[in-house]
C-alpha cells in the first residue's frame, strides 16, 4: 500500500472557502505526495455533490496543481468512499429563479473541458461508491479512470427533466459507443464498476484500499507515456460513423416517443448528442449548455425535482421522527395468510433479507402460498434480476407453519387474511397471546377499521396498518396507517423496515380508503357521471392516458374487477354519501357476467393476450344505466374538449385530496404527490396531484368545481379546505398556519 508521506514544509493541504452564497457548501482538498501526484478530494457530505462552491474549488485546485512545479500528475477522488453524487440538486431552485446563474458553459467548457481535460498534467479519476451525473462527467474529463468493481456510474439526469450538462452527452458516446451511451442516459440506469470496465468507461478496476494508490501509479504511467494520454472529448474509435449513428439515433427517438410521449427532454438529449457527432464535440458542448439552460426552467424539471425531494421527505413525520427515537432491531417477521397479498408481502420481505414465517390454515393453502413466493422469485430469475444462487438463499429465508409456536420470537406480524372483522379480531387476540410483548402487530386491511380490529385487545399501541399495493413485491408504495393509539416507536420501526424492503412509505391516518384509494375514488366516479350524461367511455380513457396515467378510469375498473369495485364503492357510499355518484352502470355489467378483465368482458373486450378493445354493445348498458338514474344526455358533455375531460376527472380527485389533508389523514401535501405517483401512476413529470393542481391555481380549480356543482350536483362541490385557499389565491399545499398568516 502506498503511504502518503507529508512534509509540512513542502505539502500544504489546501482548503478553499468561497462563500459567495449563503453558507459554504463543500470544497475540495489537495494533497501532494512525495511521488509528485496531487490528490484532489471532493468533500461535501453525504454524497460529495457538486455545489458551485465545490466546482469553484475544484477549478482552483486544478489550476494550482498545474502551476506548482512539485506536481507532476493529478488524481481526483471523493471523500469517505464516494466519488460524487452529481450536481447539487438543492441548487436547482436557485438556478431556476436566477438567483445564481453562472454564464453558460462556465462549468462544462471552462472548468470541465478547458481546465480539467486540457490540463498540461495527466489526471486520473479514482472512483469508489458512486459517480453519478456531474460526478461521472468530471471523471470522464480526466485522462483515465479507475473504479472499484461495485461503484455505481451513471448519468441519471433525465430522471430530473434535464440532460447531462457537464459534457456527458458528448463524452459518454465517445467512451462507450453510441448504443450503450443512449441506453445508460435514456434509461437513467447506472452501471457497476465491473460493467463499466468491460464497456471501456473505466480503464481498470481496483479494491477500495488500492484505488487511490493505483490511480497515482496510472497517472505517472500516463506521464511517462507507458499508458495513453487520452482526452475523452476527442476520442473517435468507439463512435459509429455518421450514417450509422443517425440510424441509431432515429431508432432511439422513436423509442423515446413511444415510452414517454409527453416528455420533450429525452428528444432534446438525442438532438444534442447528434449535434456533437455531426458538427464536432466542441459544438456539441455548446449545444448541450444551451439546452441545459432551457430545460432547467421547464415544468417537467421543476416537477421532477419536487418529486425527488418529496420522495425523500415522506419518511419525515412531525411529532414522530423528530423525537430522536431509534428504530428497534427487527430480525424475524411472521405473516398470516399466504394469499396473493400475503405471499407478495413475504416476497418483499425476503428480498429485503428478513427471515419470514408464513402461517396458513392448512397444508394445502400453505403449499399454495409458498409456491406463490417461489413463482414471484422465479420471475425475477427469469428477468435476470436475481441469480439462481440468490434464489435458493431467498427461499431458505421462508418457513411455512400451521400454528403459532414459532411466533414466540417474532418482532413483527403482518396479518393478510380475508376481510372479515370477527376473524381478524380473533387473530389479534391470538397474536397478543403468542407473540412477545414488543412485537409489532400490523394488518394489511384495506377497508376494515383498525380500531375495530384492535378493540378486543389491550396492546393497541402496537397495532398499525401496513397497506401494500398489489402485487406487493412489485408496487413501490407502502401506506403505514396509524391509529390514535399507535406509538411513535412502532411507526419509526415500520419506516425503517419499509426502507430496507425498498418501499416508499407514507404515514397516513385511518379513514376509508386511506390516502390513495380515497383520493382516487372520484376518478372512476367522475367518469361514470360524465358517461351517464353523454360522454364516451373510450374517449375519456384515451384522453386520460394521453395526460399520462397508465390507465383511464374504465380500463382500470376492468383491471381491478367489478366485484372489488362494487364492494369498495359500497364503503364510500356509506362513508361519504353526500358526494358519491350512484351509477348502475357497473352493477348492470356485472349482472351480465361482465365483471372486468378476468371475465374477458367489462367496459372492454379482451382477447387471448388480454389486449383490450372497445365493445359496440357497451352503449346498450350505458342507456339502461342512464334511464335508471333518470338523467338525460347533456349536449355539452357529448363534445367535451380534452382539457375539460382532464379537469372534470381530476379536479374531484384534487378536491378529495384536499379533504384528506384537511382531516390530517396525510401530514403534508407532498406526501399526497408521492402517493398519487407511486400508488396510482400519476405522471411524475407533473409533480403529483397537489403540485399539478397548484400549477393551475386554487382559484381556478375552485371556480370550475363550483360551476359544475351547480350544473351536475354535490359530487363536484368544492370542500372548505379548497375554498379557504382559493379565496386568498394561495396554493393548496399551504398549511393551516400558512393560510392563517395570510389573513
Ligand atoms: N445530478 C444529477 O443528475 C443526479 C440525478 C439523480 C441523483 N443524483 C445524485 O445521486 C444521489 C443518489 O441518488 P439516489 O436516488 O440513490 O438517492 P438516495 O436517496 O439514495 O441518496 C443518497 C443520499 O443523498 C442525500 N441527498 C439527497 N438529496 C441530496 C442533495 N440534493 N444533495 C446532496 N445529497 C442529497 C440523501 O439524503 C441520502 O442520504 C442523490 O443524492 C443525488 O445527489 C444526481
Ligand atoms: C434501521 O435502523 C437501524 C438502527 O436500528 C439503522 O442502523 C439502520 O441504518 C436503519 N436502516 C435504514 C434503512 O434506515
Ligand atoms: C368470519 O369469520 C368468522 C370467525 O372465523 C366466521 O365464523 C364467519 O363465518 C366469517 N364470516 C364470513 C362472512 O366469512
Ligand atoms: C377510523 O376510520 C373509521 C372509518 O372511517 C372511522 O369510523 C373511525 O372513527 C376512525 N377512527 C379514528 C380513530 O380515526
Ligand atoms: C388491503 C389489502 O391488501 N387487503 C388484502 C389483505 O389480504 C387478503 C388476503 O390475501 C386480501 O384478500 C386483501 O385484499
Amino acid at each position: 500500500m502506498r503511504i502518503l508521506q507529508f512534509e509540512s514544509s513542502e505539502t500544504k493541504a489546501k482548503q478553499s472557502h468561497h462563500s459567495t452564497m449563503a453558507g459554504n457548501r463543500g470544497h475540495t482538498l489537495m494533497e501532494v505526495g512525495r511521488d509528485g501526484v496531487a490528490i484532489i478530494t471532493i468533500v461535501n457530505p453525504p454524497v460529495n455533490s457538486l455545489s458551485f462552491d465545490v466546482l469553484r474549488s475544484l477549478k482552483e485546485s486544478f489550476d494550482e496543481a498545474v502551476r506548482r512545479d512539485d506536481v507532476k500528475a493529478i488524481v481526483v477522488t471523493g471523500a469517505k468512499g464516494k466519488f460524487s453524487g452529481g450536481f447539487d440538486i438543492s441548487a436547482f431552485g436557485g438556478l431556476q429563479e436566477a438567483k445564481e446563474r453562472p454564464k453558460p458553459g462556465w462549468i462544462s467548457v471552462e472548468i470541465i473541458t478547458d481546465t480539467i481535460e486540457a490540463a498540461r498534467k495527466p489526471s486520473v479519476a479514482a472512483i469508489d461508491g458512486l459517480a453519478l451525473g456531474g460526478g461521472l462527467e468530471v471523471a470522464m474529463a480526466c485522462n483515465a479512470r479507475l473504479s472499484t468493481p461495485t461503484a455505481q456510474l451513471g448519468l441519471p439526469e433525465l430522471q430530473l427533466g434535464i440532460i447531462p450538462g457537464f459534457g456527458g452527452t458528448q463524452r459518454l458516446p465517445r467512451l462507450v459507443g453510441l448504443t450503450k451511451a443512449l441506453e445508460i442516459i435514456l434509461a437513467s440506469k447506472p452501471v457497476k464498476g465491473k460493467e463499466a470496465f468491460s464497456l471501456g468507461l473505466v480503464d481498470g478496476l481496483a479494491s477500495p484500499n488500492d484505488l487511490v494508490n493505483n490511480a497515482c501509479k496510472l497517472a505517472l504511467d500516463i506521464l511517462g507515456h507507458r499508458r495513453p494520454w487520452t482526452a475523452s472529448l476527442y476520442k473517435t474509435d468507439k463512435l459509429e460513423p455518421l450514417g450509422e449513428a443517425r440510424e441509431i439515433l432515429k431508432f432511439a427517438r422513436a423509442q423515446a416517443r413511444k415510452r414517454a410521449p409527453n416528455l420533450h427532454h429525452p428528444l432534446v438529449c438525442i438532438d444534442v448528442i447528434e449535434a456533437g457527432i455531426a458538427a464536432g464535440p466542441r459544438t456539441g458542448l455548446w449545444k448541450e449548455a444551451e439546452a441545459f439552460e432551457v430545460l432547467l426552467r421547464s415544468d417537467a424539471c421543476k416537477s421532477l425535482v419536487h418529486v425527488f425531494f418529496a420522495q425523500r421527505g415522506t419518511s419525515k413525520v412531525p411529532g414522530v421522527t423528530d423525537r430522536g427515537l431509534v428504530p428497534r432491531q427487527v430480525t424475524k417477521v411472521a405473516i398470516l395468510g399466504g394469499g396473493l397479498m400475503g405471499s407478495g408481502i413475504a416476497t418483499a420481505l425476503i428480498l429485503g433479507n428478513y427471515p419470514v414465517v408464513l402461517k396458513e390454515v392448512n397444508e394445502k393453502f400453505l403449499d399454495a402460498g409458498i409456491n406463490r413466493i417461489k413463482a414471484n422469485l422465479q420471475s425475477r430469475v427469469k428477468k435476470g434480476k436475481m441469480t439462481k444462487e440468490n434464489f435458493e438463499k431467498a427461499m431458505s429465508l421462508v418457513k411455512g407453519v400451521l400454528d403459532y409456536e414459532s411466533f414466540r420470537d417474532v418482532d413483527m406480524v403482518i396479518e393478510a387474511v380475508i376481510e372479515n372483522v370477527s376473524l381478524k379480531q380473533q387473530i389479534f387476540a391470538d397474536l397478543e397471546k403468542y407473540c412477545p410483548p414488543h412485537c409489532i402487530l400490523a394488518s394489511n386491511t384495506s377497508t376494515i377499521d383498525l380500531n375495530l380490529i384492535g378493540e378486543k385487545i389491550k396492546s393497541q399501541d402496537r397495532i398499525v396498518g401496513a397497506h401494500f399495493f398489489s402485487p406487493a413485491h412489485v408496487m413501490p408504495l407502502l401506506e403505514i396507517v396509524r391509529t390514535k393509539q399507535t406509538s411513535p416507536q412502532v411507526i419509526v420501526d415500520v419506516l425503517n423496515i419499509s426502507k430496507k424492503i425498498k418501499k416508499t412509505p407514507v404515514v397516513v391516518g385511518n379513514c376509508t380508503g386511506f390516502a390513495v384509494n380515497r383520493m382516487f375514488f372520484p376518478y372512476t366516479q367522475a367518469g361514470l357521471l360524465l358517461v351517464e350524461r353523454g360522454a364516451d367511455v373510450y374517449q375519456i380513457d384515451r384522453v386520460i392516458t394521453k395526460f399520462g396515467m397508465p390507465m383511464g378510469p374504465f380500463r382500470l375498473a376492468d383491471l381491478v374487477g367489478f366485484g372489488v369495485a362494487i364492494a369498495t364503492g359500497m364503503q364510500f357510499i356509506q362513508n361519504f354519501p353526500d358526494r358519491t355518484y350512484k351509477s348502475m352502470l357497473i352493477p348492470l355489467l356485472q349482472e351480465d357476467k361482465r365483471a372486468g378483465e378476468t371475465t374477458r368482458k367489462g367496459f372492454y373486450l379482451y382477447d387471448d393476450k388480454r389486449k383490450a378493445s372497445p365493445d359496440p354493445e357497451l352503449k346498450n348498458y350505458v342507456e339502461k344505466a342512464r334511464s335508471i338514474s333518470g338523467v338525460s344526455v347533456d349536449p355539452k358533455l357529448t363534445k367535451l374538449q380534452e382539457k375539460d375531460i382532464i379537469e372534470m376527472i381530476f379536479f374531484p380527485v384534487v378536491n378529495e385530496a384536499c379533504r384528506v389533508l384537511d382531516e390530517g389523514i396525510a401530514v403534508k401535501a407532498a406526501d399526497l404527490d408521492i402517493s398519487a405517483i407511486m400508488g396510482m401512476g400519476f405522471p411524475p413529470y407533473r409533480g403529483g396531484i397537489i403540485f399539478w393542481a397548484d400549477s393551475l391555481g386554487s382559484k381556478y380549480i375552485y371556480s370550475r368545481l363550483e360551476k359544475w356543482s351547480e350544473l351536475y350536483g354535490e359530487f363536484f362541490k368544492p370542500c372548505a379546505y379548497l375554498a379557504a385557499r382559493a379565496v386568498k389565491g394561495i396554493p393548496l399545499s399551504a398549511s393551516v398556519e400558512q393560510v392563517k398568516s395570510r389573513m
